[in-house]
């Protein structure tokens, strides 16, 4: 999608500190970061909210959380824990049309979440 911003992440237009990739996702970090760790997974095929899901591309939700186990991994927040966060439209908080997968760690997390 030629106006969606993590497209333009994706095709490499708008730069980002990308710290996991694979055929499926890429991960970067949140330029606007609520924890010591919060990076977000976003596939590459173009999906706006989770309401667009189906069953042709359900796949790419586990391919997505995969990554995050990796990326958690990778920051060694994995043991210590952190939480996956997928915001559905705008009552929910999302600001950018293109799922995404906030991984968020290196502090201790409140609940409820507010
Ligand atoms: P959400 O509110 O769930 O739609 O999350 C969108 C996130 O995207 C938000 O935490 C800030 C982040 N973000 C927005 N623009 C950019 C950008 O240009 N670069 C990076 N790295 N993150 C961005």
């Amino acid at each position: 999608m030629s106006d969606c911003l993590f497209c333009k992440i994706l095709d490499g237009e708008i730069p980002c500190d990308r710290v996991y990739e694979n055929e499926h996702v890429i991960a970067f970090r949140d330029v606007n970061p609520q924890a010591p760790t919060h990076v977000l997974v976003i596939p590459h095929q173009h999906i706006s909210t989770v309401n667009d899901l189906t069953e042709e591309n359900k796949n790419i939700v586990g391919e997505m959380m995969l990554a995050a186990q990796a990326v958690a991994k990778q920051e060694g927040i994995e043991e210590t824990g952190y939480r996956l966060i997928m915001n559905c439209n705008e009552g929910a908080g999302q600001t950018v049309f293109h799922i995404h997968l906030h991984i968020l760690g290196g502090r201790i997390m409140r609940w409820p979440p507010g």
